[in-house]
């Protein structure tokens, strides 16, 4: 075989990995090698595998064969984030269920994986939607709600109106659905949360420990978490026993409060409006509840509003200051409510000049008066009109005044955070369905973990359209229940949950895959976890990463793991894009990732995903060359097929030229890889190749020892990113065993001092001399050496006009 054939390779490589169980990770006790867990974010089965998951899978193979190489024993596993909404959606236009699609996807994607040569551990597959995983779910869901961190309450939610289900905060974007664009709109609903609040401090002091994660990754969460610093305020309202609370950043400004604002939605609003005003208001609340936190929030949009007819009384000056609600306080964060300091928030501000409400300077800026100019001066300065704080600082002005509330009781310093608790239940089928049961005398009843899981009931197209109501609740036989405690009737929860529950303790089923006692055996995710390189887009960066930063502090917390951060290092690959687009269906301008396979080969396929670029930048598929890439390997599978020499022989005495290549080789490509600079190792193997040809060709020939040392190399280096070609080459080579584990080589330190590099010495611009020099030669030294040389002195009339030196490699005089 002298053609370079992928398809061929790929034949009678597969069979021979899946025979023989190649990749398998140990666990075996007694295995003294070091472990490693390399993961790669598991995909959700919708169709085949595209170039997204060619290039994901690509580099993550890069990362856990580099580690088989080194020695370790590596856990790479493969499962699918198999429940969810397309699913669903398909089932209910084809009258079938969601399973039928879903594993038929999976199917199609597996086949597509072991064709793709990733390097996984096939005996750890796991899919969310089979019960023996998503019993796992319901029985942490359980755990958590035994401490208090699952529970249920009402208020506004957002809502899909085309898909029928609320979503969590997080998969709003820009005030519309994550999933299909549609605009989300408000509603008041009961659903089950999860109080990820409760972990916020910890979830920004544990960032410390991600010393291998992209700064805007950290960044991103750091700014969902949202934490800020002020105080706690009480102000009595008119009317009413309880003081109202309001939280603010600045209350230095208190002295400035001229009004106050509660949320138009909150039901502190409701509860106070006096009833001339009360008409006024109710019109204006069902104007709010059509908009989305974004709009309300938005800047740019006339300020609204209603006078609910109340009065404040500002704590520190007693001050009567009116009530107000309106949009652009929002009723879910800090209390609702707001004291308005309209010289120094720019917000409060524009509803002062709409509403004529006075303004009044306390903090003295050196700028116009806000009043005068409609500008906001939210920055520091001296404070003023302000009592006991006149003269101070703003942080001064902080401690004074919290100092004064607390000892008044009317506030404290405090500590706010944007995270919201996280709202878990979906009014679809196709996921987990939550194991309460509903009692009209023992209330929320979870089921008892001897009767888990609680599998779905059988529905099937037209039954699981969206009809405002859970389909589950349709099936009676399912719904109606004894209850567990009093055995009274009672009905089963008919919320499934959100399926980032699924995907975020995924990684800790694989050190144990189908353990029965529990969703893992914690024995076993002790030795694996924490997970050494975690691979995936940069669109989870807040949901699904902080989601499971969140579980497994949960699971630290029950004494069921020894960490508290389950993804230690984080890399975050580009897009494929083609002709600098997105790939879509209305550009036409898809990339097939099945037919680039076919036409050039899994090996240049993944080679060229490599080579184009730092994994963190996208791939322009138009900018790219997979037939060259196809060239290269198979010049690359020529070499190792040409080496004549018998395997195991020394490399001693080969060639010195060539075995300093090839040690430099090593040595580069080993820090290049570490360095995650994996297009660059790529680009180095192509040059042992070609030291490697002009050896066997025009050099010591294909039996010297050095150019066996090279080729051997070049197998092993291959294999990250050729995996097949590798293989091959390694037979060829007279090695047996896989290339996989053929063992990582090290560099000669010996062979890597270079000894002399050739200076060319330019005499107005022509050639005159060329020096062998030492690479470390200084600049003064080069300088003597060119203008001493026998060969130059004949160009030279007295002191040269210019000498531009720059060592090792080039002397230009100009006489
Ligand atoms: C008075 C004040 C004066 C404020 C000033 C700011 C500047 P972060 O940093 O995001 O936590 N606020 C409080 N609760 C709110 C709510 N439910 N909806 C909308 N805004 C709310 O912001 C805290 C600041 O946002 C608070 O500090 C409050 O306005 C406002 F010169 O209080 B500030
Ligand atoms: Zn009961």
């Amino acid at each position: 075989m002298s053609e370079y054939d992928p398809q061929a390779l790929q034949a009678k490589w597969q069979q021979r990995w899946e025979e023989q169980d190649t990749y398998r990770a140990s666990d075996d006790p007694a295995d003294p090698r070091e472990r490693r867990y390399m993961l790669d974010m598991f995909p959700y089965p919708s169709g085949d595998l595209h170039m997204g998951h060619g290039e994901v899978f690509a580099i993550g193979d890069v990362v856990a064969r580099y580690w088989m190489q080194k020695g370790y024993n590596v856990l790479h596993p493969i499962g699918w984030d198999s429940f969810g909404l397309p699913a669903e959606n398909a089932a209910i236009k084809r009258n079938a269920h969601p399973a039928e699609w879903t594993y038929a996807n999976i199917e199609t994607q597996a086949t597509s994986f072991r064709r793709y040569g990733i390097s996984f551990d096939w005996s750890r597959r796991l899919h969310t939607s089979d019960p023996d995983y998503y019993h796992w779910n319901q029985w942490l869901f359980i755990r958590f709600f035994e401490r208090g961190l699952a529970y249920r309450k009402g208020g506004l939610v957002n809502w899909c109106p085309n898909d029928q289900t609320v979503l969590a905060n997080e998969q709003v974007v820009a005030g519309k659905c994550e999933r299909c664009g549609a605009d989300v709109i408000r509603r008041e609903l009961t659903q089950w949360y999860f109080k990820i609040t409760e972990y916020a401090q910890r979830l920004l002091d544990d960032m410390e420990q991600l010393v291998g994660w992209p700064e805007r990754l950290l960044t991103m969460q750091r700014n969902w978490i949202g934490r800020s610093e002020g105080a706690d305020v009480l102000f009595e309202v008119e009317g009413r026993e309880e003081p109202v609370h309001v939280y603010t950043t600045r209350p230095d400004t208190l002295f400035g409060a001229t009004f106050f604002v509660v949320a138009a939605d909150a039901a502190l609003a409701d509860e106070i409006v006096t009833d001339a005003q009360r008409p006024a208001f109710e019109a204006y609340r069902a104007e709010v509840a059509r908009l989305s936190d974004i709009e309300r929030l938005a800047t740019d949009k006339e300020k609204t509003g209603v006078f609910l007819g109340r009065h404040a009384i500002n704590p520190v000056n007693g001050e009567r200051i009116p009530v107000w609600a309106a949009d652009y306080v929002l009723s879910d964060y800090g209390h609702g409510a707001i004291m308005a300091v309209p010289a120094h928030d720019q917000r409060d501000l524009d509803f002062a000049r709409r509403f004529d409400l006075p303004v009044k300077v306390v903090v003295h800026t050196g700028l116009a008066d806000p009043g005068e100019t409609g500008e906001a001066t939210p920055g520091e300065g001296m404070l003023v009109n302000s009592g006991p704080l006149d003269g101070l600082s703003k942080a001064e002005g902080i401690a004074r005044i919290i100092e004064i509330l607390q000892a008044e009781g009317r506030g404290t310093g405090a500590v706010n955070f944007r995270l919201r608790d996280w709202l878990l239940s979906r009014q679809r089928y196709w996921g987990t369905p939550i194991p309460i049961i509903h009692c009209p005398d023992c209330g929320e009843v979870p089921v008892p973990d001897e009767q888990l899981p609680v599998t779905l009931p059988d529905l099937r197209g037209e039954a699981l359209a969206p009809k405002g109501v859970a389909p589950l609740a349709s099936a009676a036989e399912w719904v109606n229940v004894e209850c567990p405690k009093c055995s009274g009737p009672a009905r089963r929860d008919t919320d499934t949950m959100d399926t980032f529950v699924d995907s975020s303790w995924y990684f800790l089923r694989y050190c144990s895959p189908g353990y029965a006692d529990g969703p893992f055996d914690p024995e076993q995710v002790r030795k694996w976890g924490p997970i050494d390189q975690y691979v995936g887009g940069i669109e989870h960066a807040v949901l699904h990463l902080l989601y499971s930063r969140f579980f497994t502090k949960v699971l630290h917390d029950m004494g069921m793991v020894g960490f508290t951060e389950p993804f230690l290092r984080m890399l975050n690959q580009g897009q494929v894009i083609n002709g600098g687009k997105a790939m879509s269906k209305s550009l036409g301008n898809g990339v097939d990732l099945g037919r680039q396979i076919d036409d050039f080969g899994v090996d240049a396929v993944r080679l060229t995903m490599i080579f184009a670029g730092p994994p963190e930048d996208d791939i322009d598929w138009a900018d790219v060359s997979p037939a060259a890439s196809q060239k290269f390997l198979a010049r690359a599978l020529r070499v190792m097929s040409e080496v004549t020499s018998e395997p195991g022989a020394a490399f001693e005495g080969g060639d010195a030229e060539l075995r300093k290549v090839t040690h430099h080789t090593i040595d580069e490509v080993t820090k290049l890889v570490e360095g995650q600079r994996f297009n660059v190792a790529v680009a180095r193997m192509m040059e042992l190749t070609s030291a490697t040809r002009k050896a066997i060709d025009s050099g010591p020939g294909a039996a010297d020892p050095a150019v066996r040392e090279a080729a051997e190399t070049l197998a092993v280096t291959l294999s990250l990113v050729a995996p097949y070609t590798a293989e091959e080459g390694w037979e060829r080579l007279g090695r047996t065993g896989s290339v996989a584990f053929a063992g990582w080589p090290t560099a000669d330190p010996a062979l890597l001092v270079q000894d002399s590099v050739t200076c060319v010495v330019q005499v107005a611009g022509k050639v005159r001399d060329r020096l062998e020099v030492s690479p470390d030669i200084t600049e003064e030294d080069l300088r003597a050496l060119a203008l001493g040389s026998e060969k130059v002195a004949p160009y030279l009339r007295g002191a040269p006009r210019k000498v531009i030196v720059r060592a090792p490699k080039l002397v230009n005089i100009v006489p």
